[in-house]
């Protein structure tokens, strides 16, 4: 792409948007060329609020004109580079696009423009007696327009699904420029192509999501967090398995000492005193009076088998917030540490044999480094944290894990699994992708790019 002069950007763009809202001082092209990913330096050229979808559709004609590369930006709380601007590109953030429009009681949908954060949809759905189920940490500061483009996952995958199951209707603007209002709400439609999903999960690479009819649920009966301690990851996998046969589960988390000493540093109080390798965190509804005295003897059949060494179960709202806390507190108490983030995923069947052979090259390769496991079990979904040491460089130590990761991709691919689960692809995951993607499917994806964006101005140097 032709480089054109910051001024030459400005002339272009800033007539776009209302005043104000055309930022090019050097705090916010700090803030906004980045994600929560430490590894490239933000380098904006120009950031656009825009606040409508006329006002999109402009930006990205005009950039089509030009030849400039835009970025699309949501609450950037992403964990692979996806809404990084490294190469001045021209940022697109959604911030003011941030409204909840109309509500359907019967249909139980609600409008919501792409700037709408995750916490702000899940209080509105409250407040109707409804339910938005996509939950996890970054619920206070992510947005939807960032969910969809990343098919967010969260805790509750295992009754609810990704990010993708509660589209009903998706707005976007493709890197063409044209509007498309794709599936309008409808729960059956059977008309060829449902391009809504190929813009679910696009990571911004096809156009721009700028509004969404999401569907909302009713909201589940009461539930109970409980918190096990575990030998090792076979038992892990055992208690999964007698745990979803006798349950349909809302969650089924897991997580090392290790990361729950993490967490404990910065507050809380341990489960329980037994201190034991691995820790699983389940949350189960009541759908019956027995619920309660189903948990307990299915706690005792586990018990015996010896998969479990100690139990904790939620009595108060209070309490299972707490627990919860020890799980969804792990990502931010090892932020400082530099992580090398694995987002790995198998079918929950091939879990046991995947996490031996995975867990045996992890021992061998990183002796001397600190591994942090934890993540979504229920769904075949690992995060696997390497922490920095401190006398390493950043790059150093980044070049060391990419090595590595040579092997645990290795693995990933023979037992059909992904390299990214949940945080999508970006930059970081990018040089992978054939893990995962054959090549045949990488071409199909590039041919699709073209279609929806022939000038390459979406999100450049992500994805494909
Ligand atoms: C989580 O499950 C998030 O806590 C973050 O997906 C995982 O930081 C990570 O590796
Ligand atoms: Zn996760």
């Amino acid at each position: 792409m032709p480089s054109l002069s910051q001024q030459q950007m400005l002339e272009i763009f800033s007539g776009l948007v209302a005043v104000g809202s055309c930022l090019d001082d050097s705090e916010s092209l700090k803030t906004y060329g980045k994600d929560w990913t430490t590894a490239w330096e933000p380098c904006p050229a120009l950031i656009l609020l825009p606040a409508s979808t006329e006002e999109v559709q402009a930006i990205v004609g005009a950039a089509n004109e030009h030849g400039v590369a835009l970025v699309p930006s949501g609450g950037r709380t992403g964990l692979s580079g996806g809404a990084v601007a490294a190469k001045s590109e021209v940022i697109v953030a959604l911030d003011r696009m941030n409204q909840l429009g109309e509500f359907d009681p019967v249909d139980r949908t609600v409008v919501c423009q792409a700037g709408v954060i995750t916490g702000q949809l899940q209080a509105f759905a409250q407040d109707q007696g409804l339910v938005y189920p996509v939950d996890f940490a970054s619920a206070d500061s992510s947005q939807l327009g960032g969910n969809i483009s990343t098919n967010a996952g969260g805790v509750k995958v295992i009754r609810y699904g990704t990010t993708r199951q509660w589209v009903a209707g998706l707005k976007v603007v493709t890197g063409k420029g044209d509007i498309l209002d794709l599936n309008k709400g409808l729960v059956k439609n059977a008309t060829g192509y449902d391009l809504r999903h190929l813009f679910i999960g696009a990571e911004g690479t096809l156009g721009f999501v700028v509004e969404a009819t999401m569907q909302l649920t009713s909201t589940p009966k009461a539930s109970s967090v409980l918190v096990l301690g575990v030998p090792d990851f076979l038992a892990m996998t055992n208690l999964l398995d007698a745990f979803r046969k006798a349950f349909d589960l809302m969650a089924f988390e897991f997580f090392s000492d290790r990361a729950l000493n993490y967490v404990l540093a910065r507050g809380g109080t341990r489960p329980f005193e037994t201190v034991t390798p691995l820790y699983a965190l389940l949350e189960i509804e009541h759908v019956s009076e027995k619920t309660l005295e189903e948990i307990l003897e299915v706690f005792e059949r586990v018990k015996l088998q010896g998969w479990v060494e100690e139990g904790v179960m939620s009595q108060s709202q209070e309490q299972a917030h707490a627990l919860w806390q020890l799980r969804e507190g792990i990502s931010e108490s090892i932020a400082s540490k530099m992580p090398y983030k694995n987002d790995l995923s198998v079918r929950v069947s091939k879990l046991p044999a995947f996490i031996e052979e995975l867990d045996e090259v992890v021992r061998r390769s990183y002796p001397d480094m600190e591994t942090i496991w934890y993540g979504h079990l229920g769904d075949g979904n690992l995060h696997l944290n390497i922490l920095k040491p401190e006398d390493q460089s950043q790059e150093h130590f980044f070049q060391t894990c990419n090595e590595v990761n040579r092997h645990v991709f290795e693995i990933v691919e023979k037992y059909g699994g992904s390299v990214s689960a949940e945080h999508g692809v970006g930059l970081l995951k990018k040089p992978h992708l054939n893990y995962t993607r054959s090549a045949t499917e990488i071409e199909y994806m590039k041919s699709l790019k073209a279609v929806f964006d022939p000038n390459g101005i979406m999100n450049p140097g992500k994805l494909v």
